[in-house]
């Protein structure tokens, strides 16, 4: 059962990340930044660079270490898109929002120090790899966060609200705010294991667009998911004006513009045949998950 495999992946990079937390100087925002990265979430971003990890036969070990980076990134996302200035949501994961239990100044320090530690986790020299391999990492992690990646695709999102957007700009909107995190989740693994440029490429494409149908499958969740199992509160895309594929071309043609985008993400997988069967039932997962 993936959701199983979900769960134990989930507890390994929590164990990572408890571990790495530990060594760290004590300070004041390390307790928010614990809440905001350790306690709950479903860490699938993690399963994904796990599962692709097994196509090129790396380690777990070394896994971890990117997963922990990309979850110290979107947990980060997290605390920000909850503030006041942003989507201004006081639950999330079932509990208080980072600003709404410990206020917003101190959330937004916490998230920067989250965006932090990402790079320090890569850079660590404890993370076993060639020097041109870690920059090459950093980079990219880099690229996919900031302006041109995900808080380029915040932006746009917050932009678009209570106005009528094409399904070009939707899709690109999309494809920064959540597409690019998960395309460095399949493509930090082939840098890992020294690729060619071309399969570079094709996993790059390949995990971004795991991201959109990942963001489509959370705007449904909005639609039809309830309060309890999903942590926080539904229907907010309507009420907030946001630019969805849903409030764009209705509920029915987004599920079959989803339906078709998994398929053709399986039938890029193909190449990889058994190697790739868990990251094939992760993107199966993802458009059937509840939570
Ligand atoms: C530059 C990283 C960065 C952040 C600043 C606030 C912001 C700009 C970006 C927010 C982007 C955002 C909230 C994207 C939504 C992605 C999404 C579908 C989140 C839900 O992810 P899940 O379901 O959450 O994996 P869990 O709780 O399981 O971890």
């Amino acid at each position: 059962m993936i959701t199983k495999k979900l769960n134990f992946n989930a507890r390994e990079v929590d164990n990572f990340i408890k571990s790495y937390i530990s060594h760290q100087k004590k300070t004041n925002l390390l307790t928010p930044m614990k809440y905001g990265i350790l306690s709950g979430g479903k860490k699938i971003r993690s399963s994904i660079i796990i599962s692709t990890g097994k196509i090129y036969k790396l380690s777990l070990k070394k896994l971890l270490y990117i997963s922990a980076a990309v979850e110290c990134i979107h947990s980060y996302s997290l605390i920000h898109d909850d503030l006041p200035c942003m989507d201004n949501d006081k639950f999330r994961r079932g509990k208080l929002s980072t600003h709404a239990k410990f206020g917003e100044s101190t959330a937004v320090l916490a998230g920067n120090s989250l965006l932090t530690l990402a790079f320090e986790i890569i850079a660590d020299e404890k993370f076993n790899l060639k020097r041109d391999i870690k920059i090459d990492l950093i980079k990219n992690l880099a690229l996919r966060s900031g302006h041109s990646g995900v808080a380029g695709g915040q932006e746009l999102d917050l932009k678009f609200e209570k106005k009528r957007k094409s399904l070009k700009q939707i899709l690109d909107m999309q494809r920064k705010k959540t597409g690019k995190l998960f395309e460095f989740c399949t493509l930090a693994p082939v840098i890992i294991a020294g690729k060619t440029k071309k399969e570079k490429k094709l996993m790059s494409n390949l995990g971004e667009d795991i991201g959109l149908l990942f963001q489509i499958a959370d705007d449904f969740l909005d639609v039809t998911g309830t309060e309890k199992k999903i942590g926080k509160p539904i229907k907010k895309d309507k009420k907030k004006g946001k630019s969805t594929l849903i409030s764009l071309m209705g509920y029915e043609n987004a599920y079959n513009y989803a339906n078709n985008l998994k398929r053709k993400i399986l039938r890029n997988l193909e190449k990889h045949g058994t190697k790739a069967k868990e990251l094939k039932n992760i993107v199966e997962y993802i458009l059937k998950r509840k939570t």
